[in-house]
């Protein structure tokens, strides 16, 4: 509560209660996210609670024997504490099977990072029931992933400037981030955001469900990604919870038909906010288009609630925003006839469309020789992708730069150079395909190439082909962007490969359809 007698930055809407229809379609919204899989069984939540205990425990331990080894008496070890936080989808409670548990360790001063990097990634190893643990030490936020009784976990750690870690302490201070690094605040920083944002929400339970049928929704229309310029975990979150402030009173089914409707109609780029941004007590940097020019560019703002407020959209470009846009829009079609029984909700959670969408295609494949080098590579081209889009945008007759969510991956075994540099330029010939690894043995010149390959469908204005007569010229879009991906640091010419082609929907391969997907199509467009 703002002291207003609402949550928010503005009054609601409406606080009326949901009539009998909101109710009735609210009972069969969660009948369909069940039906759909979005809940996980009683058994693995049950798993994933045993695990988070013995997790708190081993935190504990963790940092009473590095306070023995400072020279902590035995009493003063013990006091020493140490917590788990967790936040994420689990702690939203919107997660789904399989879904990892976001969880951030909170230890004392006098434990350092290195500690967790070595000593606790190390009980963790020795621990019954852990099958896997390998931290990045040197990330941007340091994170040791975890695998325990075969629920994936991701662990963050934050060293605060206390000597001893309660069981009680709550990350709601502001003054807890006085005298941090940096990584410890971004560390803090999911945790502190997750929890703003369940206390910020007027019923909890109304905003899990409407935000788990949001999440599905944007997971099958393919605009789930922060990466690639949609909106990630956060940002729907936000996005929900601020038309759940609008209406405190109203139930599942009410706030997702306002979501469609608000959102479709939200006059950009005013921001989504869930609460006043803080100026807070650190010289850090805060969202605020006023002073800082690259704020004021961000097309769809929606700012987290917890000190140091950011912008968790500053990747979305003019494309993705025009995309979502329509999505909102036919979301609120499709909901509006639901609400009158013309409609049924599995019509909400139909598969995007997009590699019908397009008549061209540009596709961006990445590759190297192994696949630890291709984790780094591919992640690193994906990371650029938008700047492709964006670049692509300013091509005159390119009216839409529509980045597909994610790439698709191969591994080619190959023989001779010939069929290397084919396989990376994207042409994968029957014969590179049926190959197995076992065909490699014994063979001099054998390789396997790892390949990741990027889609962006391309909106075109009419008279405009890439083969016309007024030819589609993306030679400088194309030039810069392998320009931008080789400047990476790491990059290495002779094992990391960078390809960008354009084709025809005709030549997309069958991999990006679902069985059957293509040709139920075709017969669609060509009626016998
Ligand atoms: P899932 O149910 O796990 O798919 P989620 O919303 O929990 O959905 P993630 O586990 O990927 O999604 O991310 C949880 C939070 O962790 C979101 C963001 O604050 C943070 N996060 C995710 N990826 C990174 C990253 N590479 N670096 C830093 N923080 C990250
Ligand atoms: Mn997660
Ligand atoms: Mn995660």
């Amino acid at each position: 509560d703002n002291g207003n007698g609402y949550l928010g930055v503005t009054q609601p809407v409406s606080v009326a209660e949901s009539n009998d229809r909101e109710k009735e379609v609210t009972v069969t919204l969660i009948e369909e996210l069940r039906r759909q899989g979005t809940y996980e069984a009683e058994e693995e939540a049950k798993t994933r609670e045993i695990v988070l205990g013995r997790l708190a425990s081993l935190v504990k331990k963790f940092v009473r024997t590095i306070s023995i080894t400072r020279g902590l008496s035995e009493a003063a070890a013990e006091a020493a504490g140490g917590k788990i936080f967790t936040f994420g989808s689990y702690r939203l409670g919107v997660h789904g099977p399989g879904s990892d548990i976001d969880t951030l360790c909170v230890v004392p001063k006098h434990v350092s990072r290195e500690d967790f990097f070595e000593v606790f990634e190390e009980m963790l190893r020795e621990t019954d029931g852990v099958t896997e643990a390998s931290g990045v030490p040197d990330a941007y936020v340091p994170i040791i992933k975890t695998k325990i009784s075969g629920i994936p976990i991701d662990l963050l750690m934050t060293r605060l400037a206390l000597s001893s870690i309660p069981d009680d302490l709550s990350l709601q201070d502001d003054d807890l981030l006085r005298n941090l690094d940096e990584r410890c605040v971004r560390s803090l920083n999911g945790s502190r955001v997750t929890d703003e944002i369940l206390r910020l929400v007027p019923n909890v339970g109304v905003f899990r469900d409407a935000l788990r049928c949001i999440k599905l929704w944007a997971q099958r229309r393919a605009i789930y990604s922060n990466v690639n310029g949609f909106l990630g975990g956060v940002a729907w979150a936000m996005l929900v919870a601020r038309i759940c402030q609008l209406y405190p009173n109203a139930i599942a089914g009410a706030i997702v038909s306002r979501f469609f409707i608000i959102m479709y109609q939200w006059k950009w780029p005013q921001p989504v906010l869930l609460k006043q941004i803080d100026d807070g007590p650190l010289p850090v940097r805060v969202w605020n288009p006023k002073v800082y020019p690259a704020d004021r560019s961000h097309r769809m703002p929606i700012i987290t609630p917890a000190y140091p407020s950011m912008c968790a959209t500053h990747n979305v470009t003019q494309s993705t925003q025009m995309i979502m846009t329509q999505e909102f829009k036919k979301g609120s079609e499709i909901v509006e006839r639901v609400i009158i029984g013309a409609a049924e909700w599995s019509d909400l959670f139909t598969k995007h469309d997009f590699f019908h969408k397009y008549r061209y295609y540009l596709r961006v494949i990445a590759s190297t020789g192994s696949s630890d080098l291709q984790i780094k590579w591919s992640g690193t081209v994906e990371s650029k992708i938008r700047q492709l889009v964006m670049k692509l945008e300013y091509v005159e007759s390119v009216q839409l730069a529509h980045p597909f969510i994610k790439g698709f991956e191969q591994i080619s075994h190959c023989i001779g150079e010939e069929e290397v540099r084919a396989v990376a330029e994207g042409d994968i010939s029957e014969a590179v395909a049926k190959r197995k690894k076992e065909d490699l043995e014994g063979k001099e010149d054998a390789k396997v190439v790892y390949s990741t390959t990027f889609y962006i469908g391309l909106a075109i204005e009419k008279q405009v082909g890439v083969t016309g007569t007024r030819k589609l010229d993306i030679s400088y879009p194309t030039t810069e962007f392998t320009k931008l991906v080789k400047a990476w640091e790491k990059y290495d010419e002779s094992t990391m490969g960078i390809v960008v082609r354009h084709m025809r929907s005709s030549a997309l391969p069958d991999y990006v359809f679902d069985q059957g997907e293509r040709q139920a199509r075709s017969n669609l467009k060509r009626p016998k």
